[in-house]
């Protein structure tokens, strides 16, 4: 008989890669990796199980909260709130971070996520995803402050990419791996170590149909892309458009518009994660003009223009900016 192939769960990677009590920080991951089962699941039977359609709330963003959504909000609260690590929830569902009473020795982590992005999708059958950002509590100051950190001071980050397989991606600072969810065993099976951005790529990703209202510097910078031979994806979830952007490169683009001012996406839960996991994979994230990790927040749901990408796209995007 051969020999029985070797795999990598999750778990054990980063039992592997984490010196500090990775008994504790695994014990966080593996609360998050098996919420995200819990929705993968869910998902893969939606047309079946009639999860489709509104559940007819709105979200505190105002927009209606679809039956998915709140399901994958609560499995990713009933697979935390219990872990005694963790000091604080803050979900893009929810208006207020869920805090809970524990000592600054137990109570270490701070878990930030957007639950299901990419709700316009889930009808339809398209890829979503769920993010995931991870800070240390400070051991100064109230667990609010702890809350609104700086992206720099995450110390894990990632996400679940829904598709027609279903992968994990993070990094907590050493590179960023991916892992594929093996439905025949229900473990994330580590496919890709250290993966890295190539640093130049075929595509730009962007909401095209807000051109018109976008900020100097923007248009032009698409526009000269097309004239040096890019061609366009984009799928409208942002976790699938920074999937493809991290393994074939080139630049995903959310600028401000019109109607959206500051920017659309939200810096603490998908803007942050993505340019720590982008960063780590030798790819560059911004706001526009400075740098995604080194904004400091002020609320919870805040929103940010978020471009991110290769370094050779991400250089000429400066570039274009500073021209402008
Ligand atoms: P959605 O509105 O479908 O929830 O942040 C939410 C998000 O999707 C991202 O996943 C996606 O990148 C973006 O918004 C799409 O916005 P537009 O429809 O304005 O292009």
């Amino acid at each position: 008989m051969g020999r029985m192939a070797k795999i990598t769960t999750v778990q054990g990677h980063i039992q592997k890669n984490i010196s500090e009590a990775s008994g504790t920080f695994g014990w966080l991951m593996s609360g998050i990796t098996l919420a995200t089962k819990m929705i993968e699941a869910k998902i893969r039977s939606a047309g079946l199980s009639d999860v489709y359609g509104a559940f007819g709330a709105e979200n505190v963003q105002g927009e209606q909260q679809q039956k998915l959504d709140v399901y994958a909000n609560q499995a990713i609260i009933n697979c935390l709130e219990n872990r005694d690590t963790v000091a604080a929830l803050v979900s893009e569902e929810d208006e207020q971070p869920v805090m809970f009473d524990r000592s600054l020795d137990t109570g270490k982590y701070i878990i930030v996520f957007d639950p299901l992005d990419g709700s316009s999708n889930i009808d339809v059958n398209v890829n979503v995803g769920t993010i995931f950002s991870v800070h240390k509590r400070l051991t100064w100051g109230s667990l609010e402050e702890s809350v609104l950190q700086t992206g720099t001071r995450q110390v894990a980050a990632g996400y679940v990419l829904y598709g027609p397989s279903t992968m994990l991606v993070y990094t907590i600072g050493n590179g960023v791996h991916c892992f594929t969810l093996d439905p025949t065993i229900g473990a994330f099976v580590l496919c890709q170590e250290n993966m890295k951005m190539p640093g130049k790529g075929p595509y730009y990703s962007t909401n095209e149909a807000n051109v018109a209202t976008w900020p100097a510097g923007y248009e032009q910078y698409i526009a000269s892309m097309r004239a040096d031979g890019y061609s366009a994806r984009y799928i409208g979830s942002l976790v699938a458009d920074f999937h493809r952007t991290l393994l074939k490169g080139g630049v995903f683009l959310y600028p401000p518009n019109k109607t959206k001012s500051g920017g659309k996406l939200r810096l603490l839960y998908e803007a942050n994660p993505l340019a720590f996991i982008a960063e780590q994979a030798g790819g560059m994230a911004s706001n526009g003009t400075g740098r995604i990790l080194e904004i400091k927040p002020s609320e919870i749901h805040q929103r940010t223009p978020f471009i991110v990408g290769s370094r050779h796209e991400m250089e000429a995007f400066q570039k274009a900016m500073g021209a402008a």
